[in-house]
This record gives C-alpha cells, structure tokens and sequence, in this order.
C-alpha cells in the first residue's frame, strides 16, 4: 500500500508506466510485474551458481551477470564490508520505486523471495527462475546505496535463438 501512495506522489513522473499497467496493481504490493523478472526458483532445480559480492564502495561484483532464459540461479551474496547491503531483483522501475519507500522508511524490513538483506560479513542467497529473456536489475535499495549506483544487470539470453549464434 505505501508503494502506490509513493507512487501516486511521483505521479507526473511515472503517469505513462502506471497507465500501462493499467488495472493490474488492485490488490497488490508490487508483484504484480513479478513474471517480468522471472519467478522464484527452486533449489533441486538450480543449473547455475553464481557469487555475488557486496562492498561498502557500494558496488557488486561482478556487476553483470549473463544466465540463459529458462536457467535458475542461486545467487551466492556475501556482504563483505561492515554497513547492511542487500540484493533486491527487480525492473528498474520496481527497484526505483522500492528506493523511493526504503528512503522514507529507512527501517522498514522487508522480505521476498526476489532479494536477501544482509547485515557486513553475512552471507546468504536468492534462487531465482528466469523466465525470460532481457534485462533484469539489481540494486541495494539500502538509502544513499542505490544513489551512490550500487546496482547491476542480469542479462537473459534468449535460448534456442534463432540464428543469432555466435562462436
Ligand atoms: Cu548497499
């Protein structure tokens, strides 16, 4: 609810996306677009291991990361520096709109299954789906993080491509 208020606020800025999406946010909290990124992953099924760091110069690394459509990764994060990061999957629209409410609301804690929050020196994971080919952002939506481009990109290569091979 607070991410359509915030919205609502932003309205000038986001009036071509929210009348895109048209009806579709009624009874939502933002997931609405979940299936843009993909879906939740399971463990038994994890085709690719990826490591994630986090740093206090507010990067990731590696910061692009390239996985095939139909692939689900389990996304190893370590926070190797001593603030709270997190990795919070998303559109960057979504990510730019959770900034907005994490910004207002610095102490919210929040939990799904698409980000981990970790406080310095932890580790943890997201096991995601990929669903479709594209581009799908990354950021540490932590206030300042996200500002200062502690953000990166998944890029989903279409499978089975048509002709679009290269060697
Ligand atoms: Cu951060």
């Amino acid at each position: 609810m607070k991410i359509h208020s915030i919205a609502a606020s932003l309205a000038l800025a986001l009036t071509a996306t929210l009348a895109l999406a048209g009806g579709n946010h009624a009874g939502g909290h933002g997931h609405a677009s979940d299936d843009a990124i993909g879906v939740p992953g399971e463990a038994a099924k994890v085709t690719r291991t990826v490591e994630v760091d986090m740093t206090d110069n507010m990067r990731f690394n590696p910061p692009s990361i390239n996985v095939r459509q139909g692939e689900t990764v389990r996304f190893k994060v370590r926070n190797s520096g001593q603030l709270k990061h997190e990795f919070v999957l998303g559109t960057e629209h979504e990510l730019k709109e959770h900034y907005q409410v994490m910004l207002k609301n610095p102490e919210m804690e929040h939990e799904e299954p698409n980000m981990i929050t970790l406080a310095g020196g932890k580790t943890g994971e997201v096991i995601w789906h990929f669903t479709k080919s594209g581009k799908v952002d990354f950021a540490c939506l932590q206030p300042g993080h996200y500002d200062a481009g502690m953000k990166g990109a998944v890029t989903v290569a279409k499978t089975g491509g048509s002709g679009s091979h290269k060697h």
